[in-house]
């Protein structure tokens, strides 16, 4: 490989949503119900990453307060992510957010106009990126 590995930040190993490194290794036997070094699988979205850590999106809330919540999480380009929330996790009936939405970058914000005093939220991936040739 001779493009910069694309590390989140100095002597932070990690991959950075941009990262060519993302899906470019070479899955092994072992590799199936192993870790990383963030103790998370080894091999995620099907291919395992070349480096010591998986990438992963992180969905983070920005802001919170009734009727308006904020959420932002990293992407792989051309992946769909859906925002899903939750009020009551004993129930476990997650609703969608909005309409899912296709990432062109490594990041995704969006909005709750519905947020009741406490609320738990999830994204998921609901299309993989389409496989470069
Ligand atoms: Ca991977």
């Amino acid at each position: 490989m001779t493009n910069s590995p694309a590390f989140r930040a100095d002597g932070d190993y990690r991959l950075s949503p941009d990262s060519p490194c993302i899906n470019s290794g070479s899955n092994q036997r072992w590799m199936s119900g192993s870790i990383d070094l963030d103790q998370k699988p080894r091999i995620l979205y099907g291919t395992v990453d070349m480096g010591a850590y998986e990438f992963f999106e992180s969905l983070t809330i920005t802001h919170f307060s009734a009727g308006n919540a904020q959420s932002t999480w990293t992407t792989l380009p051309g992946a769909v992510y859906q925002l899903q929330a939750c009020d009551d996790l004993s129930t476990a009936e997650w609703v969608n957010i909005g309409s899912p939405v296709t990432a062109t970058t490594t990041e995704l914000s969006a909005s709750d106009s519905t947020a009741a005093d406490h609320r738990f939220y999830r994204v998921i991936l609901t299309e993989w990126p389409a496989e470069e040739e």
